[in-house]
């Protein structure tokens, strides 16, 4: 018999047969798996091993070249354990020892791959497998956080701790450096609290024991992060994610305003108080050193009253008990500056840095005076002020005697305000009548008068 015949086919005697080969296979019970690298990336900082939880792509073809199945067609990653006995022996055998971003082709003989059996409609019997494999992702359920410190700054005074609040920036990545999120892209940090479950796990843990200014590469497993179903179309189920960190600032909600003092003259006997009128000069920072302000774009320093809520509560302090000449630098958290909500120029929560130093000092007086006694002052008041005794005070007078009172430090005058406006302000107040004159009859004594309703007056 013929076995090659076809059937009723007729070949006369004595014919040459002619045949046409195609070879579609060819293996040997000796064969082993087979692996041949095509790329390796140029780090890697861990290979494959059994027990591993792997991801990857592959386009599997049979010796002939015909294509039987590819990742790529169901646009994701092929997700399992190895070397656990989850896939067929030759991958089991041929995806060890790899790096995330390597491609190898492994070819493996059908007795390691689907045998006497085949697979589907696409896998034929005793067929020799061809799988070109590029691997995405690695982790096993063993593994914790990877912290890499890339840059700590020379001064490091304090690390944070749970419930201090940071302000970050991040580029995450996959392990494969595809990119699923920055926070640069947004041009703001990332804010959290930390230790306290609003973050992932993994980074939860890993915002533990930082600097200001410090970059880590954070790389977190996915047990410590989104998991197996990953979220949405953003992070792939069991993702390893890979996240660069730059903390910018941080601080807790219980820290008070820090004061250094960097220059102290000799001479410090007047120091800055609620009341004063002071010129201070200041840049303002973010603690990463960005200049946010600085009174140098001005011709002049800044001005201001302390005890005014002029300027934002922690600098308020920052200038008070300060003597003229003094520089300090002050670490203000965002409670006691701009808060959640931040200003013009000022992120949220962003905790400043101001270096200050006190120009000039004014000794204030209350607020709604426009003078006030350092001592007692005379009693009776009248004849004080009359200085000429004819038992009139015209408004010059009136002028020259407050004036004697500064001069010989008896009485202040509101500083930064124009002297004979004051002056002329407190004459019309007790001038009654208006006649241009005080007798003595105008002149409530001082000691009736309860102190709040004398604003403007003696
Ligand atoms: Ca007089
Ligand atoms: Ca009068």
């Amino acid at each position: 018999l013929c076995a090659y015949c076809p059937t009723g086919g007729i070949i006369p005697p004595d014919a040459v047969l002619v045949y046409d080969v195609l070879l579609l296979d060819i293996w040997h019970p000796d064969d082993k798996v087979q692996i041949r690298t095509l790329s390796k990336p140029e780090s890697c900082n861990r290979t494959t091993v059994a027990s591993d939880f792997i991801r990857y792509h592959y386009n599997g073809t049979l010796l002939s070249g015909q294509a039987f199945d590819s990742s790529y067609s169901r646009n994701s990653t092929y997700d399992t354990y190895l070397g656990q006995g989850d896939l067929i022996k030759g991958m089991d055998e041929g995806l060890l020892g790899m790096c995330v971003g390597e491609r190898r082709v492994i070819i493996v003989p059908p007795f390691l791959a689907y045998g006497e059996s085949g697979h589907g409609t696409k896998v034929p019997p005793q067929a020799t497998l061809v799988f070109e494999v590029l691997l995405a992702d690695v982790f096993n359920p063993k593994d914790d956080l990877i912290v890499h410190v890339k840059e700590v700054p020379e001064t490091c005074t304090r690390r944070t701790a749970t419930g201090d609040y940071i302000r970050y920036h991040y580029n995450g990545t996959f392990q494969d450096g595809t990119a699923f999120d920055s926070s640069y892209q947004r041009n703001s940090t990332y804010n959290t609290y930390i230790g306290m479950g609003y973050v992932i796990q993994g980074m939860d843990k890993a915002l533990h024991g930082l600097c200001m200014g410090e970059k880590r590469r954070i790389i977190i497993p996915p047990h410590m992060a989104y998991g197996e179903n990953g979220v949405g179309k953003i992070i792939p189920g069991s993702a390893v994610l890979v996240f660069d960190i730059h903390v910018i600032d941080f601080h807790n909600p219980k820290d008070p305003v820090e004061i250094k003092i960097t220059h102290k003259p000799q001479q410090c006997d007047l120091t800055s108080e609620a009341d004063d009128l002071i010129q201070y000069r200041y840049n303002c920072s973010l603690m990463d050193g960005t200049l946010l302000y600085s009174s140098d774009q001005y011709d002049s320093p800044s001005t201001t009253t302390l005890g005014t809520n002029s300027v934002i509560l922690g600098l308020e302090e920052g200038l008070s008990g300060m003597c003229v000449g003094e520089r300090r630098e002050v670490i203000i958290p965002p409670h006691w500056a701009h808060g959640e909500n931040g200003a013009a120029g000022v992120p949220k929560s962003a905790v400043l840095f101001f270096e200050l130093e006190l120009v000039d000092l004014q000794k204030g007086v209350p607020q709604g005076y426009m003078f006030v006694w350092l001592g007692d002052g005379p009693d009776p008041l009248f004849p004080a002020m009359d200085l000429n005794g004819d038992k009139k005070v015209p408004l010059e007078e009136f002028s020259d005697f407050i004036m004697l009172q500064v001069k010989e430090g008896k009485g202040r005058l509101r500083p930064g305000v124009d002297t004979d406006s004051i002056i002329k302000d407190m004459f019309n107040n007790q001038d009654v009548n208006k006649d241009g004159k005080i007798v003595e009859e105008e002149l409530k004594p001082a000691s009736e008068e309860p102190q709040q309703a004398s604003k403007d007056e003696l």
